[in-house]
């Protein structure tokens, strides 16, 4: 896997290409077929980077079905803002520590415009998810997952516009259909036993995701800010809740022409540690302890969006993103992120 965030880079960089290629011939100016004096949602940055969702509204009828590929790698651990290696990890004091993981995430979603105000929102996604132990031995193991993730469903509701900038708001719900009691074969135990938090594949809680979403265009700039927290509202039946979160998205993405835009992102994300425990997840290793769950970090990602505007693929879109952490502080020993991608596909009818 070492060499996957250049394999990231150059399929970024090969898309790039073979866009402007694609659009060598056309002509400077970008000659839209959808003047409008508001906002245009037909250009390919009125869309936010794929990485951001909820971030776009429909009009009364309009109706979008999504597929997005997520790859996240997530290594070294931290403790506080501090890279620590394996080995200082279990003199922390452990007989187990995580070492990497990796999180792969299939994303089907939908958007129905149900009046010109609102639009409903769905997200399912499957996940895998696989991470590799250093135990004090020397040994090492790994452990995986996968299945299907938490439901998401809402509403985006427009209450304000002027010009070319308007805002929603994130009306969306969590409900709790990703399994919280996987299993797999551990070696130091000698069998299967429960995974800890980060393996589980949902919360376990019914969730709500209130969020605020501020969109602009000028020229051939746009720009856009949300601010989304996830909010648990009641224990598991495990007997804990994951910590809430709060992240913050603000972007700003260039119309290079009709099809292409380039968009550069900065996150910053907080969420607090596990509340209450559940008695099946244990072990000598940072991952089962509820208190070594929280944290915060600032996440940088450059992307591309294009809009087929012609031919078989006319009004579909593609777009991917990829980035990776520039400053994280955990409770740890915890994983930090690495780098992440997302790819998506979209098409409104
Ligand atoms: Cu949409």
């Amino acid at each position: 896997m070492k060499f996957s965030k250049f394999t990231a880079i150059a399929f970024i960089g090969s898309i790039a290409i073979t866009s402007f290629a694609g659009d060598y011939t056309a002509p400077k100016e970008i000659v839209t077929d959808h003047p409008t004096d508001g906002w245009d949602s037909h250009r390919p940055d009125s869309h936010a980077p794929i990485g951001v969702m909820g971030e776009h509204t429909h009009e009364k009828g309009e109706v979008m079905l999504s597929y997005r590929y997520m790859y996240m790698d997530m290594r070294p651990n931290f403790i506080g803002s501090t890279e620590v290696t394996p080995q200082q990890s279990l003199a922390a004091g452990f007989l187990i520590t995580p070492t990497n993981m990796r999180t792969e995430s299939h994303m089907v979603g939908a958007m129905i415009g149900a009046t010109d105000d609102l639009t409903l929102g769905f997200m399912l996604p499957h996940i895998d998810k696989s991470m590799d132990h250093l135990v004090a031995t020397g040994a090492t193991f790994n452990t995986q997952v996968s299945g299907i993730g938490d439901f998401k469903f809402g509403g985006l509701l427009d209450f304000w516009e002027k010009g070319t900038q308007k805002a929603h708001l994130n009306l969306m719900v969590s409900a709790p259909t990703g399994s919280i009691t996987d299993t797999d074969f551990v070696p130091p135990a000698g069998g299967p036993v429960r995974l800890p938090y980060p393996m589980q594949l949902g919360s376990g809680s019914w969730d709500v995701l209130p969020g605020v979403t501020y969109l602009g265009q000028q020229g051939d700039i746009s720009w856009g800010a949300q601010l989304l927290g996830t909010i648990r509202l009641e224990d598991n039946d495990q007997g804990y809740q994951f910590g809430n979160e709060m992240t913050a998205n603000s972007w700003v993405a260039y119309r290079l022409s009709d099809r292409l835009s380039t968009s550069l992102r900065v996150t910053g994300k907080s969420w607090g540690d596990v509340e209450g425990s559940d008695p099946l997840i244990g072990g000598p290793v940072p991952t089962a302890r509820p208190d070594l769950r929280g944290g915060s970090r600032l996440d940088v990602f450059g992307g591309i969006n294009y809009n087929f505007r012609n031919g078989f693929l006319n009004g579909h879109r593609l777009a991917v993103e990829a980035g990776r952490s520039v400053y994280e502080n955990l409770d740890g020993p915890q994983l930090g992120m690495d780098w992440m991608m997302t790819v998506g596909w979209q098409k409104a009818f």
